[in-house]
């Protein structure tokens, strides 16, 4: 078993696609271990974004996910289950991500992508630690 983290980013919360990407994950055979609405500030999005900070893209993806609040989730399912969610997201930019896809299915622009996954084993397992202390082992 494996478990990967997510985001349902502000934009998902505000249109009201949480139970929709939620249940998407359910369906698939993916099981919500943990998960909360959150209010996030930029000390936790710049340990989170690390990879990203200083970038041009940075300070308007921080506005972003801190602009109301977000649910942060846990999901566990089989080895390498980042990777499935990783396929159910799509591509990062929703203007280029396949129909069926969350981005893809209800996305426009790069930014306000309705949902984040964890891009590995090792990113899951430090998200996991940033959010969800209690989980990580
Ligand atoms: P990912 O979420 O698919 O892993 P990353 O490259 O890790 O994509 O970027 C993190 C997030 O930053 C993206 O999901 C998106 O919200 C935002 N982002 C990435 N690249 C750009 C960009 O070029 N312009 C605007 N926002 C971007
Ligand atoms: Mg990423």
């Amino acid at each position: 078993m494996a478990k990967t983290f997510i985001i349902c980013k502000p934009d998902a919360v505000e249109r009201g696609y949480v139970g929709e990407i939620l249940g998407r994950f359910e369906q698939k055979g993916l099981k919500l271990v943990a998960g909360e609405l959150r209010q996030l500030d930029a000390e936790t999005l710049a340990e989170h974004y690390a990879e990203h900070v200083g970038k041009g893209f940075y300070d308007s993806l921080v506005a972003f996910m801190s602009r109301s609040p977000a649910f942060v989730a846990v999901l566990e399912g089989p080895e390498d289950t980042y990777a499935i969610v990783r396929t159910m997201m799509g591509a990062t930019n929703p203007a280029e991500a396949a129909p069926g896809t969350i981005r893809g299915d209800f996305g426009t622009e790069m930014t306000e992508n309705l949902v984040h996954g964890s891009d590995s084993n090792e990113s899951a397992a430090r998200e996991i630690g940033i959010f969800f202390p209690e989980l990580a082992k």
